[in-house]
């Protein structure tokens, strides 16, 4: 049964919350917290890890016993710990939990002063007002739980595009070796390139015969078949993920393809203009009358109705088929257009590994530069570097630059803008670096305007290059703060400022409407992974596919300027 590392992290993180419910050690959970992000946030499966008996340790927070328990349910798709704490406590805890704005401490209240052990009860006593009257609760939060209970009801759970990656490429590969399976793809919001997704989506072709459905059903990973037909099924993982597979004929495969991609909206505007031209367009094809005229490919789908191939990430109904009946398609930005990365962390604040491990790995990727840029003193819990530190990094970094070949080691920082709109470090310390990131990570709760006028005064500083994770935004789980993006784009404009589009998947921060923004403005982009190890570089592709949806091309793209471009437009914010 493999493991990933998104069951592995559900699984720390229920630990964490199970002991914390049960009233345990502090730094005891903190541990499993922590552990869970670093599992949740590496680049590679701790499976291959395991196999190939590499050092789990050397993975942030990891030590021996946590290096145990990730082998363990590597091996056995479980551990005792957590079956040990499971039994201590009613089996419906866990649901619980899910429900957003209920952390361990108010599900164990609701636990232990209502006898609360269901969705259902809570629902129930929600309704009869009950839930109100608890410590820490309030008539707001009852009111939150509710909807949260109908919004899970209506919409079911969505997951970070990440988290699915490694789930629907692993049911590819098995599903492709099924004897008489000819082709094998992924289609719907994950070939969008949609930062969630709700279900996955599979086309196959297969051989008249092939057991391509009972094999599907039968994936060690299914722990439910929803539905079991000739051509279609689906089936939910462990994870709870969804996953349907549509078998279909190889003369449909490119119109499948084409409807099960979506987005809905933009199959609809591609089968109205099939009516204007007497075509009628589905999932098996465009038939003119009775005879298939096209089906194979989703070009000839497209060619049908006098359209270029549109890229998925653009399939939004959002203006990309006029771009296409009028010849301006983007030429999207692609990885190979990638120069470098200029947002990454090392040991001296809270990354995970040395600036000549990281700038190693960087030019493994055939970069041509990569910025270091630490976190500044005030955020003291990453170890945030004060002025006489980063002196100290920016000697660190020129003897490294003696030594490397290939790759330069730009210096940079991530400073913290502060509530009026400052930065965390003098303007003298700034001015010794090649480029300045500001970033907000405090007061998210500020009103709009005053939060707009923060951003703005900060990239009023005279050292001031790109602005990080700009609406500070951590998918399914952090709504933005409340600022005016329109304002801060115009601001960039004016002074000449980037913008960051922060590749962590659980940012993706620019979203893709701002980045069409941004390119309107002229206001370049920087694709940056914000790496805190080297295996999350490889968290520039989430970014690139967040850039395609926002419709950038190489051009708009910062990161895609050979050093030598780059240089002299860093330069120019800084002085
Ligand atoms: P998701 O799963 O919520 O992240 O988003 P999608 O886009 O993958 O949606 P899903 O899985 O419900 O359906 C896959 C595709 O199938 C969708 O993008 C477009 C197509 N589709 C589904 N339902 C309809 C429909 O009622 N009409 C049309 N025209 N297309 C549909
Ligand atoms: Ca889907
Ligand atoms: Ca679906
Ligand atoms: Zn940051």
């Amino acid at each position: 049964m493999p493991v990933h590392n998104a069951d592995i992290a559900s699984m720390f993180n229920e630990i964490a919350d199970l002991l914390d419910i049960l009233g345990e050690n502090p730094f005891r959970i903190r541990a499993y917290r922590n552990a869970a992000r670093t599992c949740q946030e590496l680049g590679r499966e701790l499976r291959d890890m395991v196999e190939k008996q590499e050092d789990l340790k050397t993975l942030s927070g990891i030590g021996d016993d946590l290096a145990a328990k990730i082998k363990e349910m590597v091996e056995t798709g479980t551990c005792r710990t957590l079956e040990k704490l499971r039994k201590e406590l009613p089996a419906a805890i866990t649901d619980l939990l899910r429900i957003p704005g209920l952390g361990p401490k108010r599900v164990k209240t609701l636990w232990k002063e209502l006898k609360i052990e269901s969705l259902d009860q809570l629902k129930e006593a929600a309704r009869q007002g009950k839930v109100r009257t608890l410590t820490g609760f309030g008539e707001k939060i009852e009111q939150q739980i509710l909807n949260a209970i109908k919004v899970r009801a209506e919409t079911g759970q969505r997951f970070l595009m990440a988290v699915v990656a490694p789930y629907a490429e692993t049911l590819v590969g098995y599903l492709k070796n099924v004897a008489g399976v000819r082709r094998v793809e992924i289609a719907g919001s994950f070939r969008r390139w949609k930062e969630t997704v709700g279900d996955v989506d599979i086309l196959a072709v297969a051989e008249a015969g092939s057991p391509i459905i009972d094999r599907f059903v039968a994936y060690d990973e299914a722990v439910n078949v929803l539905a079991k037909g000739d051509t279609k099924s689906s089936i939910k993982l462990r994870s709870g993920l969804q996953v349907d597979l549509r078998v279909v004929d190889d003369a449909s495969f490119g119109a499948a393809m084409n409807y099960f991609t979506g987005s809905k909206a933009h199959n609809i505007a591609i089968r109205k203009l099939g009516q204007q031209a007497g075509l009628k367009i589905n999932e098996y094809g465009v038939f003119k009358g009775d005879k298939r005229i096209a089906g194979k490919t989703e070009e000839k789908v497209y060619k049908s109705v006098g359209l270029p191939l549109i890229p998925p990430e653009l399939r939004e109904d959002t203006g990309e088929i006029e771009a296409a009946r009028e010849g301006r398609l983007p030429k999207l930005v692609e990885p190979d257009d990638i120069r470098g990365d200029l947002h990454a962390h090392t040991i001296a604040s809270d990354g995970q590994q040395t600036i000549l491990e990281m700038a190693q790995a960087a030019a493994e990727r055939g970069y041509e530069y990569l910025a270091i840029t630490e976190h500044s003193r005030r955020l003291a819990m990453t170890n945030g570097l004060d002025a006489r530190r980063l002196r100290k990094q920016m000697a660190e970094i020129d003897k490294i630059n003696g030594k490397l070949k290939g790759l330069t080691v730009l210096k940079g920082i991530e400073v913290d803008i502060l509530e009026d709109g400052s930065l965390d470090l003098d303007d003298d310390v700034l001015g010794e670096l090649d480029f300045v990131i500001g970033s907000v990570h405090s007061l998210f709760k500020l009103p709009r305007e005053k939060q707009t006028e923060r951003i703005l005064r900060a990239m009023d500083r005279p050292h001031f290059t790109i602005l990080g994770h700009p609406t500070g935004r951590m998918l399914l789980s952090r709504e933005p703060y409340d600022v005016d993006i329109e304002r801060v784009i115009q601001h960039a404009r004016e002074r000449g400022r980037f913008l960051e589009l922060n590749a962590h998947p659980m940012r993706l921060d620019l979203d893709d409407a701002h980045c069409r923004m941004a390119k309107e403005a002229g206001v370049l982009v920087s694709i940056d992974t914000d790496a805190h190890s080297t295996v999350e570089l490889a968290n520039m592709r989430y970014g690139i596919g967040q850039a395609r949806r926002g419709w950038l091309e190489k051009k708009d793209v910062l990161n895609t300027r050979s050093l030598k471009q780059l240089r002299p437009l860093l330069a120019k914010t800084m002085k």
